[in-house]
């Protein structure tokens, strides 16, 4: 009976440790973050790195072409984000913020409010907000082509700054509001009031071109299992991003 009673406490340790796996915990905070692209805000002392190291189109480039990690943390308004990239080229060709935004280096914040997962292509069902380097923000709308484009800057504050003592390390903070899948652009109506164990889906990414015709690196933070060797889902579905779990 004691083995089958130590088998089932391993058991049931490693279901916890395999729930908790697939949930990412965010700690609250109660200042909010100055979004300014200094990482001295008490919060970012507390929260956990988390790694920015599946590629997802091209291969993992070397540590000085792009390496990236991130921070997590909420509060009722907002999500907040602290990004470190290094990237050897900062670039940004397309002085569109419509055209090809996903061909210039740009952070990409995946975000489906409900968690439902599910296709988000050309719905608001999930988000895939494109930041560019001057600070734009553009994704599909609900259009039905690929022309589409909106820009949805008033989700989010974003700003950076190259590290003084390393010009190639940037640091990145965003804050982001959090809109269901009602939202649209003719009446957007408010973002949710985000309150403890509130599960969302999320993934990040970095499109990283340092001169090419298109991108040459999109790394994310979590692995994606390709269609039909495919691994660039995430735009289309919502299904392959991890969970957050908002935590007190
Ligand atoms: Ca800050
Ligand atoms: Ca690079
Ligand atoms: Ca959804
Ligand atoms: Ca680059």
């Amino acid at each position: 009976m004691k083995r089958i009673a130590l088998a089932m406490t391993l058991l049931s340790g490693v279901a916890a440790s395999v729930q908790a796996a697939s949930e990412q915990s965010v700690i609250y905070t109660d200042t909010a973050v100055v979004v300014d692209g200094v990482a001295n805000d008490a919060i970012w002392k507390k929260a956990q790195w988390h790694a920015l190291d599946h590629d997802m189109v091209g291969a993992v480039p070397e540590a000085s072409d792009f390496t990236g990690r991130y921070k997590l943390a909420w509060d009722e308004a907002q999500l907040y984000l602290l990004v470190e990239i290094t990237d050897d080229v900062l670039i940004d060709t397309h002085p569109n913020p419509k055209e090809a935004y996903w061909d210039d280096d740009c952070l990409e914040i995946f975000l489906d409010e409900d968690a439902s997962g599910g296709d988000h292509l050309h719905s608001y069902n999930a988000f895939a907000y494109h930041i560019a380097l001057d600070g734009n923000v553009a994704d599909f709308g609900n259009g039905k082509d690929n022309n589409s484009v909106v820009l949805l800057n008033d989700h989010l504050d974003s700003a950076w700054q190259r590290q003084p003592q390393k010009p190639h390390n940037v640091i990145w903070e965003v804050a982001v509001r959090i809109y269901p899948d009602t939202y649209n652009t003719a009446s957007p109506g408010e973002p949710v009031a985000l309150s403890a164990d509130k599960i969302m889906g999320f993934m990040l990414a970095y499109c990283d071109n340092d001169g090419s015709e298109t991108r040459e690196h999109f790394m994310g933070s979590h692995d994606i299992k390709p269609v039909n060797g495919d691994k660039n889902r995430g735009y289309i579905d919502a299904s392959v991003f991890g969970k957050l779990k908002l935590v007190k």
